[in-house]
């Protein structure tokens, strides 16, 4: 075989691909990180960009046939610049992951002590944890939340800042249900000069819409991905102030990366494009009604929630009430037809691989369709799954009958995979 042309999609490909949609099609997605990019998107993530080298920027290639490289890299940019209201933006980030090495590369040495919120309290892996780059080439150390309002106490943080005398503090999590205050996070910045760094990630999407305040006012630098509550293809963002545009880009590529991946640039141009449009606003402010209503509906079924409720797009159920651990949660929703992920709460007594949190997210459900009342019925499904964790009989019947409920629910209608 000569010609790419020639290669069928093997069997065992082929039947790995297929099932992987289904599950997405039948299961109810609740990981709060996720959700379904539009059609024009999935097709744009696949499109022959994925055949190009472009290292380097619009400004200066290492490859030739660049042209249409450069055009779409300077239009993403500007959507990012332009949605989010920031100076500068580099769009060629793999993963939040990178966008946020990239980010403290560029402003720090290592050793230099860095502030991040910790793990097990809602922070995320590259905001100091010791197992990543963050936690092993700074000296990191992480705030928490209270263990009373599980909030964050904002006094405790900008007297820690005042001791620890960080050079970046970053803002940002994964878990945590609250709104962070970014203008508290500025005044801890600016008590020690340090730089503010927001991971806005989670709530980018909120951000776009103007549904949750804008971190860009406020810090230094902005990192994201693009493919949470922005509902984009799989990838990172960095937002910077001008002064700081020159080392951030010098470190994502040749720093950290080498070529872009152009083909998730013009998705993530898609994607942008999508989140300026006026119904966007819209479609934020159903995820965020649709959370409250599930919210609700498991606090009306006995559920505590952490931090007694949520500002976003993500409720963190505390499941030792209910004598439970995590993996078992995740475990029996899983059988039950719903995907979502255990997760540390804070003060957690039991190990990451178990832990007594449960977090689910309503951004992917919400793209599928679904508004406020069937949020009903999705809480009946998980609450039911989460009373037979031992049943694998009615586990099985729920499995069914989220099926038959999300078919109600096209996605990706005559697609194959
Ligand atoms: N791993 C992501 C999440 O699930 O929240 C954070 O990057």
């Amino acid at each position: 075989m000569s010609s790419s042309r020639d290669y069928p999609i093997d069997s065992q490909l082929l039947n790995i691909l297929t099932r992987e949609m289904n599950r997405q099609r039948d299961k109810l997605e609740m990981i709060a990180s996720e959700n379904f990019v539009s059609e024009n998107i999935l097709r744009i993530t696949a499109s022959v960009f994925t055949n190009k080298y472009a290292e380097g920027y619009p400004d200066f290639r290492y490859y030739g046939g660049c042209e249409y490289a450069d055009e779409l890299e300077i239009l993403t940019q500007g959507r990012a610049r332009k949605l989010f209201g920031a100076e500068h933006a580099n769009v060629q980030p793999h993963s939040g992951s990178t966008a946020n090495m990239a980010a403290l590369f560029a402003v720090l040495k290592p050793g230099d002590p860095i502030m991040g919120m910790d793990m097990a309290h809602g922070g995320h892996l590259t905001h100091g944890a010791p197992v990543s780059f963050s936690g092993k080439l700074f000296k990191s150390h992480s705030y928490g939340v209270r263990q009373d309002t599980e909030q964050i106490d904002y006094e405790a943080l900008i007297a820690q800042a005042e001791e620890v005398k960080p050079k970046v503090i970053v803002a940002g999590a994964s878990s945590y249900p609250r709104i962070l205050d970014f203008e508290k996070f500025r005044q801890a910045a600016d008590r020690v000069g340090a730089i503010l760094l927001v991971d806005m990630a989670h709530y980018a999407g909120m951000v776009a819409a103007g549904l949750y305040p804008s971190p860009v006012p406020h810090a230094e630098i902005v990192t994201s991905t693009t493919h949470k509550t922005l509902r984009g293809p799989r990838g990172g963002l960095i937002l910077c102030r001008k002064p700081f545009g020159k080392a951030i880009d010098e470190e994502v590529f040749p720093g950290i990366q080498g070529g872009p991946l152009l083909h998730v640039i013009a998705a993530k141009a898609a994607a942008l494009g999508e989140a300026l449009e006026p119904d966007f606003i819209d479609y934020q402010r159903l995820i965020l009604k649709n959370t409250q209503r599930l919210a609700t509906r498991m606090a009306d079924a006995g559920f505590r929630l952490v931090s007694g409720g949520t500002d976003i797009h993500l409720v963190l159920i505390d499941l030792r009430t209910k004598h439970l651990t995590g993996i078992q949660a995740e475990e029996a929703l899983d059988k039950a037809g719903i995907t979502a992920n255990k997760n540390t709460i804070p003060f957690d007594t039991q190990r990451y691989t178990v832990t007594s949190g449960l977090r689910l997210g309503t951004a992917a459900l919400t793209t599928r369709g679904m508004v406020e009342h069937h949020m009903d019925e999705v809480a009946d499904f998980v609450v039911s799954a989460l009373r037979s964790v031992d049943d694998e009989g009615q586990l099985k019947k729920i499995r069914e009958a989220v099926a038959a409920f999300t078919r109600k629910f096209p996605l990706y209608p005559g697609l194959e995979f």
